[in-house]
């Protein structure tokens, strides 16, 4: 039985019990941590079940039982039950938060930098470094999204803002969101190192236009990035969209 139990959590690790799979090198940090979870979840779901099928089967009652012995008010019992989900919490505290101050700490020393607008309902993106920009309109239509673009195996830095309500950016593929919050810039810092397309949304409900509220990003060689920065300057799309706003709002400025 316990073996059977140990098996399928054997080979639900397998599968990162079903999160999706991270692309981001940070994505390592949280994609172990809810591994980690479920292996110790599971560990004390195992022990707990087999205590009380044990219980059941070697305690059962048999014919001419005398009422058994009662144990109420036993306190090394009493302390057991509560000193053991107490130092279960604990131990849950001091990884989640080893593992936010990792995740959320910023460094500075990115490669590039994108300011992040999430405005009801859809996104706008400005490369810092390159003072272009793309800005998006709220669709449900793939072609139709505003794509960000990140260079494969460099490090990005995004300062989010917001000019109206709370959104949230959410890329599933990183493992990660982080809220953007109007009156304040929340910053974080991540290093894709996967090739590919990926899904990108607002985690937070907004208002009408909320589900439409998407984007896809795009990890792409240096090279096909530079290419794309002249793209958008060539469409002229250059300075800050968003230049007052998030600055505003950072100063408190409505
Ligand atoms: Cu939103």
């Amino acid at each position: 039985m316990g073996a059977i139990l140990a098996g399928l959590v054997w080979w639900g690790y397998q599968y990162d019990f079903g999160f999706p799979e991270g692309i981001t090198e940070q994505s390592a940090i949280t994609a172990h941590f809810w591994n980690g979870t479920w292996v110790a979840a599971f560990a004390v779901g195992i022990l707990t079940w087999g205590l009380m099928l044990y219980a059941s089967i070697a305690y059962r009652r048999r014919h001419g039982d005398p009422m058994p012995r009662q144990l109420r008010y036993n306190i090394p019992i009493e302390v057991m039950y509560t000193v053991t989900p107490i130092a279960m919490v604990l131990a849950i505290v001091f990884f989640t938060v080893r593992d936010e101050a990792e995740l959320t700490r910023v460094s500075n020393d990115q490669a590039e930098t994108v300011d992040v607008t999430g405005f009801r309902w859809s996104w706008s993106f400005y490369y810092a470094d390159h003072d272009v920009y793309e800005i998006g309109q709220p669709s449900l239509v793939d072609e139709d999204l505003p794509v960000l673009y990140l260079p494969v195996n460099e490090k990005v830095q995004f300062n989010l803002g917001s000019p109206d309500v709370i959104h949230s950016f959410w890329v599933p593929a990183f493992l990660f969101k982080m809220d953007v919050v109007p009156g304040r810039i929340n910053t974080f810092e991540v290093t894709p190192n996967e090739l590919g397309t990926f899904a990108g949304k607002c985690a937070e409900l907004c208002g009408v236009d909320h589900s439409r509220m998407l984007f896809n990003v795009k990890v792409v060689e240096r090279a096909e990035f530079d290419a794309h920065m002249d793209e958008l300057r060539a469409l002229g799309q250059t300075g800050d969209p968003d230049a007052g706003r998030i600055s505003d709002a950072a100063q408190g400025v409505e």
